[in-house]
């Protein structure tokens, strides 16, 4: 007896909750609806959010919350061009989003019919990200596709996918039947004469750093243990801060920005690089970072062992076991921390140079730090407070503060720490925005009142693109299209069914967002920048 038909659309909801996604984002249109026939039948919950980037990003929040891929659906055309710049945050920061899209039906494509929502090269635009990006002509093309996009998501790199499917497909019957994809045994083990050759250097060496990214960010047992014995100091990227704990005396924290910490790096004889791009948007300086010693990079991604920094090593092996040989073979010796003292020394250089304003918004961060549970994530917006929080927000393991680093898309908090709080209920979830950005997505206060989801959305109000003021202030620019009219924030949250309140003071903050992290539903809490102090 064969099995009886299904729609390609619902053979597409079948394979992703055989793969392991129970929660989709996204807004139906005509186009897509063939994604919604019996999408709740396999327990595939939908979450109707407010525009499409919205999707991404919450399905990206979701996702890094998690540590599992996330979906959204969106329609042909508009509703793909409005989700690419979260599909792009994505990409850069390595999060595993998976989108699908309808297009237009078959025999349009590519004609310029003028059909709704046509696109004369949808798949090409998304592909110009440099993602995956695949477009299905049959039934078992969606089946090839969805097998190749989850081994792009669950990779040991992960990367966003995007799969496109023609409406008229969509609705087509078919046979096949959702599988679970086998997945591999995750990254390549190190070779042994790669890591003789790093122990060889490590043995000489008298000032040893290690600069730790996002791909080692579960690393931390290890790194604890290596940098002990090398007596030698950590730095970590965004994407790896707290894979140590940040009062650790070996760790500098996430301060690749800051002249102290790239006058270490360069008086360091070995710099081992792991899991990390050593990107700019970590570096805030558009020169290259200044490594005076032996270059070891450990990293899986061969383009990344190929960019513009040379290494003397290479090890092509999955970092944390990488890490943890090392660790466990490296000979401990003293010297360099001992004598250049421990990690506060070298902060408190770093935070000597802070000005008045900064030391404001770093008491406002340390507020907001005491507010959140040990398990709380922070999900920030591209806002000065956030840039300076990537270092003084201090947390002790990985994944409590997140930012959208790589492609720095304002508008990013709010949704992302919306996806985070429906994949992860009971954690403590923080948005943190500014006056500015947080008003390109402040439409998701709906979702969370409508989910009545607990949702601090902190906006640092400076009434001001304040960071833009002070980049054209520093390059002798007279400040133009920098100062825009603000809504009343209190009541813009009242109009959306979220509690708003306004603060002036560390004190308020820290209490108004451990009331707000007590109450059902979101609550916007307006900090007014202008009014807090350096203690
Ligand atoms: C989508 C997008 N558009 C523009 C920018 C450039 N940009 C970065 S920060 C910023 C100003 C943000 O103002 P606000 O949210 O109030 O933060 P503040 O710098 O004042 O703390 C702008 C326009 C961006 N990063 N992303
Ligand atoms: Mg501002």
């Amino acid at each position: 007896m064969s099995a009886p038909f299904w729609t390609v659309g619902r053979f597409v909801v079948e394979t992703l909750a055989a793969n392991g996604i129970d929660t989709v984002f996204g807004i139906p249109g005509v186009h897509n609806i063939e994604l919604y026939r019996g999408l709740d039948s396999k327990g595939v919950r939908h979450v109707l959010v407010h525009h499409e980037q919205d999707a991404g990003f919450a399905a990206d929040g979701y996702a890094r919350a998690s540590g599992r891929p996330a979906a959204a659906f969106v329609i042909s055309g508009p509703g793909v061009t409005n989700v690419l710049t979260a599909f792009a945050q994505a990409y850069s920061d390595s999060v595993p989003l998976l989108i699908v899209a309808s297009t237009p039906v078959r025999a349009s494509l590519g004609k310029r019919w003028g059909v709704l929502h046509e696109l004369e090269d949808q798949r090409g635009i998304v592909a110009g990200i440099g993602a995956f990006a695949r477009s299905a002509r049959s039934a078992e093309d969606v089946a090839d596709h969805l097998r190749a996009a989850f081994a792009t998501l669950r990779a040991p790199r992960s990367r966003p996918a995007y799969l496109e499917i023609p409406l008229d497909l969509l609705a087509e019957e078919t046979h096949l039947r959702p599988v679970r994809f086998a997945s591999g045994s995750g990254a390549p083990a190190p070779a042994e004469d790669d890591l003789r050759a790093v122990l060889e250097l490590l043995a000489e060496a008298q000032r040893p750093l290690v600069i730790i990214g996002g791909g080692a960010r579960t690393a931390g047992a290890a790194l604890r243990q290596l940098v002990e014995a090398l007596d030698g100091y950590l730095v970590t990227t965004i994407a790896g801060k707290g894979v140590l704990d940040e009062s650790h005396p070996a760790n500098l924290g996430t301060s690749l920005p800051y002249a102290p910490t790239q006058e270490l790096i360069r008086a360091a004889d070995v710099v081992i690089a792991a899991g990390t791009e050593l990107s700019e948007t970590d570096i805030y300086t558009p020169t290259r970072l200044a490594i005076g010693g032996r270059l070891v990079r450990i990293d899986i991604d061969d383009n990344k062992l190929a960019d513009q920094y040379a290494a003397d090593i290479i090890v092509r092996a999955d970092a944390r076991q990488s890490l943890e040989m090392l660790a466990a073979a490296v000979r401990s010796h003293r010297g360099w921390r001992a004598a250049a003292g421990p990690a506060s020394g070298h902060r408190a250089r770093i935070e000597a140079q802070f000005s008045e304003g900064t030391r404001a918004r770093q008491a406002a961060l340390a507020a907001l730090r005491a507010a959140v549970p040990a398990a709380g994530v922070v999900f920030s917006d591209m806002t000065q407070i956030a840039y300076l929080g990537n270092y003084s927000y201090p947390t002790a393991t990985p994944g409590a503060w997140f930012h959208p680093a790589g492609y720095g898309t304002l508008g990013y908090a709010l949704p992302a720490a919306l996806g985070a709080k429906i994949a992860q209920p009971a954690r403590a979830i923080v948005a943190l925005a500014g006056d500015f950005g947080v008003q390109f997505t402040a439409q998701e206060l709906l979702t969370a009142a409508e989910l009545e989801l607990t949702l601090p959305v902190v906006v640092w109000n400076n009434n001001a693109l304040g960071q833009i003021r002070a980049d054209m202030r520093a390059a002798g620019i007279t400040p133009i299209g920098v100062v825009a009219r603000n809504p009343d924030f209190v009541a813009l949250a009242a109009a959306y069914g979220a509690a708003g309140v306004r603060v002036g003071n560390a004190e308020s903050l820290s209490k108004e967002v451990r009331a707000a992290l007590a109450r059902p539903g979101p609550t916007l809490i307006e900090a007014v920048a202008a009014d807090f102090r350096a203690p």
